[in-house]
């Protein structure tokens, strides 16, 4: 049976078990247990804290995880990213007092930074050729500084609250994370299957989020204008309308362009333009 490792509580939990069960894999959440088996596809969970997952991974305790890019990279063991799933977007920056009259990474020589990410850190420092003291700590980096344990940290950022109320400013990002799907690639046929189903319907999932159903009715003078500007997998769906000289026409975008496109047809006559979520794209 294939074994999925998924952090039991806090910022990742949530999303993973959205993520599972937008991909029609359902979780018994009621009464959560150590080890769960889902009811509906080949695959049992195992909840446990984050920092755990990677070691678990390459051990052969569970085949697969789901963890922060960040843990994965820190901890240093060997298991291999299979997907990207979008959300636990985070970044690890090098953060200094509002005070400090930063003028580069160099500012960093011979200062004392904490953090709880020292592999990554120490090697930013060497790549950038910088001697730095790393001070580990384990909880609450941000209030280093201000304890005097440190000069500097090195932490997660995601919208720099934390730092801004702590009096701090963030000067370099060093690394960029966000929840992935590890493997240890020491799976049996049947088990490499079941993770190939995972993945074609986590990619569908991911395709899906990205993009918003667009219809619209169009002057039919309007029409090739419009084709233009809503290329759509093939091309946009057109349906008569009772209205003589009217139509109505059917489309996916990005949602990142969507109101650039809706500016744009509406420019051109579009008329009722309903957007609406889309819960699957199988392309
Ligand atoms: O109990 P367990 O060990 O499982 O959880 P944890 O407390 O170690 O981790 P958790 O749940 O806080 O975070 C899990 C993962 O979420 C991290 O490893 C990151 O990959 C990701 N993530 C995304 C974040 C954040 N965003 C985040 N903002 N992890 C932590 N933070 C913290 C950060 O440390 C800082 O204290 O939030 C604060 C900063 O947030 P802003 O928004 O003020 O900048
Ligand atoms: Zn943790």
């Amino acid at each position: 049976m294939l074994r999925l490792a998924i952090q039991s509580k806090g910022r990742l939990n949530e999303d993973t078990t959205a993520l599972l069960r937008e991909i029609g894999i359902d979780i018994d959440d009621s009464r959560r247990k150590f080890l769960a088996q889902a009811p509906n596809f080949p695959l049992e969970l195992l909840y446990m804290r984050d920092d755990d997952i990677p070691q678990v991974v390459a051990s052969g305790t569970a085949a697969l995880g789901i963890v922060g890019l960040n843990e994965v990279v820190e901890r240093g063991f060997d298991v291999e990213v299979v997907a990207k799933l979008g959300f636990g977007a985070c970044r690890i920056s090098l953060a200094v007092p509002k005070s400090v009259d930063y003028d580069g990474p160099q500012w960093f020589a011979g200062k004392r930074i904490a953090t709880s990410y020292p592999r990554i850190l120490r090697s930013w420092l060497q790549e950038q050729g910088i001697e730095a003291k790393i001070e580990v700590i384990t909880g609450s980096v941000e209030i280093a500084p201000a304890a005097d344990i440190s000069d500097a940290i090195f932490d997660i950022v995601s919208s720099g609250g934390t730092l801004v109320s702590n009096g701090l400013r963030e000067v370099e990002k060093v690394f960029f994370s966000e929840a992935v799907l590890i493997s240890n690639g020491k799976l049996d046929e049947a088990e490499r299957k079941t993770l190939d189903e995972m993945l074609f319907r986590i990619d569908s999932a991911m395709v899906s989020r990205r993009k918003k159903y667009i219809l619209m009715n169009l002057p039919l003078a309007s029409v090739d204008e419009a084709t233009r500007i809503l290329p759509a997998m093939r091309s946009p769906t057109v349906m008569p309308l009772a209205a003589e000289g009217w139509c109505s026409m059917h489309s996916v975008v990005d949602e990142a362009d969507l109101w650039d496109k809706i500016r744009q047809l509406k420019a051109i006559g579009a008329e009722g333009i309903l957007v609406l979520n889309i819960d699957k794209i199988i392309p």
